[in-house]
């Protein structure tokens, strides 16, 4: 019988395409204060420190290439007879790519948004951003000058929670990969999935906050640990 697979993935799937998590040893969050770049009250005091911290991800973004994990990834979701249902954190388009790859079809479901992605604070419009945004930049629907990036910032409702609920009340495996587990509500999906009868796994490089509650563990960086448990 084919399993229902429900993949969360973090930054650690795309740190060997070159693209920083945050709270690793030389991460984001000890280059950058988080309350001043990821919270709506950081973005109100200062948006040109906000959306330059922004466009230098995009351009990251733009200069990286998928790694041999999205591609296993884009792999067993093109091949596997059941369902599977990847949310990611990752604001990158890495997944989107590997599955282009691999002409799969399947969607990402976003669930801190996306980098190439703009959202406008007052009409709620949304877009696809240039490679540069500016604090000033009229919406094009209303146009206004409060244009953001379309990501989930600390305090803010994440993307698609009732899909992902919908997902994880019927799967039958569970796997995180590349997530310290430090953030909610994803980090709470594993004991939510493991309720539901799933069998529980961890691929990443430490051991994240919540690595007690799986019922397996695979260490090891993504490239490596990704393609075996998919093959
Ligand atoms: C490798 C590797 C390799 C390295 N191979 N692995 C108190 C208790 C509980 C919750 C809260 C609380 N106080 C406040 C909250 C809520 C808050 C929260 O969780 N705060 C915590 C800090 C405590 N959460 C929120 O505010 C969220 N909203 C919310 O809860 O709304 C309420 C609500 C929810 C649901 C329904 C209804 C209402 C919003 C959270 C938004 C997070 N936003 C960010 C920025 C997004 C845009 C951007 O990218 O800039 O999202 S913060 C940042 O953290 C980003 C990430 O997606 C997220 C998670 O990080 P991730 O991916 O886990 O990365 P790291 O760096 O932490 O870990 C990397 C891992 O990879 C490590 O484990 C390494 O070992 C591993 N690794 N290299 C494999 N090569």
């Amino acid at each position: 019988m084919p399993e229902n697979i429900v993949i969360l993935t973090g930054a650690g799937l795309s740190a060997e395409s070159g693209l920083g998590t945050f709270r690793d040893k030389d991460g984001l969050w000890t280059q950058y204060d988080l309350e001043e770049v990821a919270t709506p009250e950081g973005f109100a005091r200062n948006p040109t420190l906000v959306q330059d911290f922004y466009n230098a991800r995009r351009a990251n973004c733009r200069a990286a290439t998928p790694n041999a994990a999205h591609h296993a990834l884009a792999r067993l979701a093109r091949d596997y007879p059941g369902t599977v249902t990847l949310v990611t954190q990752n604001i990158d388009d890495m997944l989107e790519r590997a599955l282009r790859d691999a002409s799969c079809t399947s969607d990402v479901i976003h669930m801190h948004g996306e980098l190439a992605r703009a959202l406008c604070n007052a009409c709620g419009h949304r877009w696809d951003a240039p490679a540069e945004m500016h604090a000033d930049d009229p919406c094009p629907a209303c146009g206004r000058a409060a244009t953001r990036p379309d990501v989930v910032w600390f305090g803010e409702i994440p993307y698609h929670m009732e899909a992902i609920d919908t997902a994880l009340s019927r799967a039958t495996l569970f796997a995180a990969i590349g997530t310290s587990g430090e953030v909610y509500p994803a980090a709470g999906f594993v004991q939510i999935a493991r309720e539901m009868g799933a069998h529980t796994v961890e691929l990443n490089l430490d051991p994240s906050a919540n690595v007690h509650i799986f019922d397996e563990t695979r260490p090891g960086p993504a490239t490596q640990t990704v393609p075996a448990w998919v093959n």
